[in-house]
């Protein structure tokens, strides 16, 4: 009998072990691959710590791999995820042509590909499971739409000069985009200069000098394809003797912590927001696919537009 019991248990005991091992094999830690283009901006910067931080709370180990903005990099990078046979890659790519050859690469080597920020211009739609990210040409609108209701009352002509972003990134084409569409409805308003800024501080300020000291005074409007780019055009602004926001109506997108702080100093007139916080999401979309449930091929940000009026009052709700 208890020989009979003793096998019974041991039994149960081999039985669970043998079923852990299936077990302990469907647990195993999804491992992602995601490259960051840089750390060219705030936005960039919280959008890293968000990836980061939602990875931790997954359970999904990260290889994170920083391009420090270079195209070449990034599929460097993305080439090593393959050799390492990562589950899933991920990646902001930093411009939107060039990387249809390596995205076939991780398509052979069958490890689908979430873009996360910016979107790719590649004919093949099978080379990525899904883009997660905003709407950058409906941003510039919302821009657009701004200058001409705070420009209703002025007869012109408007100058405007434009700091672009990354050149070929999808930001800065679609913002560009988005932004002429609504001003172009009338001829009052002109883009006087338009050139790229890279989205950091130190080329933003760099440009507008050029830019006061090619237009001086004629320039009405700055718009920023970035926040970052616009505080530093603020710095050159005030070294050239002008008031920012008042001598030069200020716009700018992203709507981070330093957007706001200089709104509340009365230094820019207006943030249309872009929320960097996609962690969240993307470690869902990377659970799903691994999966293999459906996820949908377009995850668009929702986002508002704060102009200075409102900053002192929703700065404290800001996470960004
Ligand atoms: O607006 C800018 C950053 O791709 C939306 O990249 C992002 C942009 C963001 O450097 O600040």
């Amino acid at each position: 009998m208890t020989l009979d019991r003793r096998t019974v248990l041991a039994g149960g005991a081999a039985f669970t072990l043998a079923a852990g091992i299936p077990r302990a094999f469907a647990q195993k830690k999804i491992v992602l691959g995601f490259s960051q283009i840089g750390a060219e901006s705030e936005w960039r910067t919280a959008n890293t710590e968000s990836i980061k931080s939602a990875a931790k709370d997954a359970g999904i180990e990260l290889k994170f791999a920083d391009a420090q903005q270079k195209q070449e990099n990034q599929i460097k990078a993305i080439r090593s995820f393959i050799a390492q046979k990562v589950d899933v890659i991920a990646f902001s790519p930093v411009v939107e042509t060039g990387f249809e050859t390596v995205l076939r690469e991780a398509k052979a080597a069958k490890i689908p590909v979430i873009l996360t920020d910016r979107a790719v211009n590649v004919k093949d739609q099978s080379l990525w499971v899904s883009f997660m990210g905003s709407d950058f040409t409906e941003e510039g609108r919302k821009a657009g739409r701004w200058l001409v209701e705070k420009m209703k009352a002025e007869k012109g002509p408007v100058n405007i000069v434009e700091l672009q972003g990354t050149v070929g990134s999808a930001p800065a084409i679609d913002r560009k985009k988005g932004f002429e569409e609504i001003i172009k409805a009338d001829p009052k308003f002109k883009i006087v200069r338009s050139q790229t800024g890279d989205f950091t501080r130190a080329k933003g300020k760099e440009v507008m000098e050029a830019f006061l000291k090619a237009e001086g005074k004629k320039i009405n409007v700055l718009y920023a394809h970035n926040d970052d780019m616009a505080i530093g055009a603020i710095q050159a602004i005030e070294e050239a003797g002008l008031k920012p926001a008042k001598d030069i109506v200020i716009i700018s997108i992203d709507a981070v912590k330093g957007a706001f702080e200089a709104m509340m100093q009365g230094k820019l007139n207006v943030s249309v927001e872009c929320s960097p916080l996609l962690g969240p999401q993307l470690m869902q979309a990377v659970k799903d696919v691994v999966a293999g449930k459906p996820v949908p091929k377009r995850i668009v940000t929702e986002e508002g537009i704060f102009p200075m009026e409102v900053a002192a009052k929703e700065f404290p709700k800001r996470k960004y």
